[in-house]
C-alpha cells in the first residue's frame, strides 16, 4: 500500500480526528485518486475497525470515533464525488432504516448519486416506515426510494418500509433500492425490491437503469 494510503487507512483504524484532513489533502496533492482514497484507505480501514471489534479490541464507542473519522475524511473528497453533477437525474428519497444507527454508507451512497446527476433528499437514520411514507407523500417526483441496513436485526425493517410505501399506494411510479453488508440479491427479491446494489459506485449504476 502506498505510504499516503496507509497514513489514511491508520488514520481511521486509529480514529486519528485531527490528522486525517491533512492526510486526505497530502494524498491527493501527491495525485492518488478520491477513489483510491476511498476504496483503499478508508473503506479497508472500516473493515479493519470492525474485525477488532468482533475480536473484543474495539467496543461502540471506538466504532463511533471511527466513523467520524471516516466521515471528515469524506468530507475532504466530496467536492470531487460530486463534480461531474449533471443537473436532476431524478429524485431520490435516501434513509438508513428503523432501528439502525449507521450512516457512513448511507452518506456515502448518498454522495456518489449527487455525484451522478441525482437530487438526493437524506431522511437520515432510524428512519420509520411511517417517516418514509411521510416524506414521500411530500415530496412530488420521488423516482427511487433508497434504503440501506448494516444490522441483519434491522434488515427486517427493509421489508416493514416497502409493505408500508406499498399499502400507502406510493408505488406505482417509484423503484426501491437497497443495500448494506448484510443484504444479498435474493433477499432484496425476497423482499420486494426493485434492486440490490453492494457498494456505493454500483448504487449509482443500479439507480441509473431503473429510471432508465
Ligand atoms: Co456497528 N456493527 N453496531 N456501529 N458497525 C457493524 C455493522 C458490525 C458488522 C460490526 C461487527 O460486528 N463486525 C455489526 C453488525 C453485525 C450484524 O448485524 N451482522 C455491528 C454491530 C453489532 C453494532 C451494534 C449492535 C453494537 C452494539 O451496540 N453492541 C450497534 C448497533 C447500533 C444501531 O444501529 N442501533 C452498532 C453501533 C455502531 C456505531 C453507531 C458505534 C458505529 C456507526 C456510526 C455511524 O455510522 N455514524 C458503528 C460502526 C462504525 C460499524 C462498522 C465498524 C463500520 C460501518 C461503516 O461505517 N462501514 C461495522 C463493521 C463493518 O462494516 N466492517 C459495524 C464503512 C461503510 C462505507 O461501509 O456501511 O457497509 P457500509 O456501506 C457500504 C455498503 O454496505 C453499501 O455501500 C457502502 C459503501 O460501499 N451500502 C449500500 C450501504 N448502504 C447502501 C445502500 C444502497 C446501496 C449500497 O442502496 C440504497
Amino acid at each position: 500500500m502506498e505510504k499516503s494510503l496507509k497514513q489514511i487507512f491508520d488514520s481511521v483504524v486509529k480514529f486519528d480526528l485531527d490528522s486525517i484532513h491533512a492526510d486526505v489533502t497530502k494524498a491527493l496533492g501527491e495525485g492518488i485518486t478520491a477513489q483510491e482514497i476511498l476504496n483503499d484507505g478508508m473503506i479497508k480501514a472500516m473493515a479493519e475497525v470492525g474485525r477488532l471489534f468482533e475480536e473484543g479490541e474495539y467496543f461502540v464507542p471506538e466504532l463511533l470515533v471511527a466513523a467520524m473519522t471516516m466521515q471528515k475524511g469524506l468530507d475532504v473528497i466530496q467536492p470531487i464525488l460530486l463534480q461531474n453533477g449533471i443537473k436532476s437525474a431524478g429524485k431520490v428519497v435516501l434513509g438508513t432504516v428503523k432501528g439502525d444507527l449507521h450512516d457512513v454508507g448511507k452518506n456515502l451512497v448518498g454522495m456518489m448519486l449527487k455525484g451522478a446527476g441525482f437530487e438526493v433528499i437524506d431522511a437520515g437514520v432510524d428512519v420509520s416506515p411511517e417517516k418514509f411514507v411521510e416524506i414521500l407523500k411530500q415530496s412530488a417526483d420521488v423516482k427511487i426510494l433508497a434504503l440501506s441496513a448494516l444490522l441483519t436485526t434491522t434488515m427486517t425493517n427493509m421489508k416493514t418500509t416497502i409493505d408500508a410505501v406499498n399499502n400507502a399506494g406510493l408505488r406505482r411510479n417509484l423503484k426501491v433500492m437497497v443495500g448494506g453488508a448484510p443484504l444479498t440479491e435474493g433477499y432484496a427479491k425476497e423482499i420486494g425490491a426493485d434492486g440490490y446494489a453492494a457498494d456505493a459506485s454500483k448504487a449509482v449504476g443500479l439507480a441509473k437503469s431503473l429510471i432508465a
